[in-house]
């Protein structure tokens, strides 16, 4: 089945928390028609219900999954490929190769393959934006980040690359780099459930960035006039001034 809209459409993955939560109620506040699509269905449903958006449950590390999203869809024009995370935090001399596989999986093939899917929908849209999630990660190292840090930086390896191979199509490639962000999930699914640990990512922190600052960003950058590409923007809370300059008050 196809789905039919008038309004513009937007898809997001890991639409059922944190920055992709926020982008998708951003962007429907800004007038696109959501597509909401994560592997939690129960979440997704309800957000979908709040915004008016479609709930499509996926998991963006299955390709044929992700073909049969791209087949439902006649319309796409903004992708937010937002699904991705972070999966221990482990020295490279201990770091376990299946955590550093499921990072490349989500962080890298996951924005390939939804990326491919929906990009003959994109250039026909005539007027097409495809936004990137990455991080600070892709651009620095950090003790511990080994997996992730080389899973952004991939991120970012991709976007920068497919900026140039459309260069000469309607459609935007926009990366956003977040530095420290607290929701409630980034720190306990990198510290596997450790509470402790992953609230002490943000201990002392005045004000580390929220998912709405992310989708701020997001809705921004995709509601400039169609010739304007914001490349790439980093942002960071204003205690960190660096990946490891944060300033912290205990
Ligand atoms: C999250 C930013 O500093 O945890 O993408 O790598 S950081």
């Amino acid at each position: 089945m196809t789905e039919s809209y008038g309004a513009p459409v937007a898809v997001v993955t890991g639409a059922s928390s944190g920055i992709g939560a926020a982008t998708a109620r951003g962007l429907a506040a800004a007038g696109y028609r959501v597509v909401l699509a994560a592997r939690r269905a129960d979440r997704l449903a309800a957000l979908a219900e709040e915004i008016g958006g479609l709930a499509r449950p996926l998991d963006v590390t299955d390709r044929a999954a992700v073909q049969d999203f791209a087949a439902s869809l006649d319309r796409v024009d903004v992708l937010v490929n937002n699904a991705g995370g972070a999966i221990g935090a482990d020295p490279v001399a201990t770091g376990d190769p299946a955590d550093w596989r499921a990072m490349y999986e989500v962080n890298v093939l996951g924005v390939l393959q939804v990326t491919q899917a929906l990009l003959p929908a994109l250039i026909v849209s005539g007027a097409g934006t495809v936004v990137v999630l990455s991080s600070t990660a892709g651009f620095a190292a950090y003790e511990g980040g080994g997996g992730y840090v080389a899973a952004k930086h991939g991120t970012h390896a991709l976007t920068a690359t497919l900026r140039l191979e459309l260069f000469d199509q309607p459609v935007r490639v926009v990366e956003i780099a977040p530095g420290m962000v607290r929701t409630d999930e980034f720190s306990l699914n990198r510290f596997h459930g450790d509470a402790d640990r992953a609230a002490a990512v943000y201990r002392g922190v005045d004000e580390p960035l929220t998912a709405e600052d992310v989708a701020d960003t997001v809705v921004w950058a995709v509601t400039r006039p169609a010739h304007v590409n914001v490349d790439l923007l980093v942002l960071r809370p204003r205690a960190q001034a660096a990946q490891h300059k944060v300033h912290r008050t205990s």
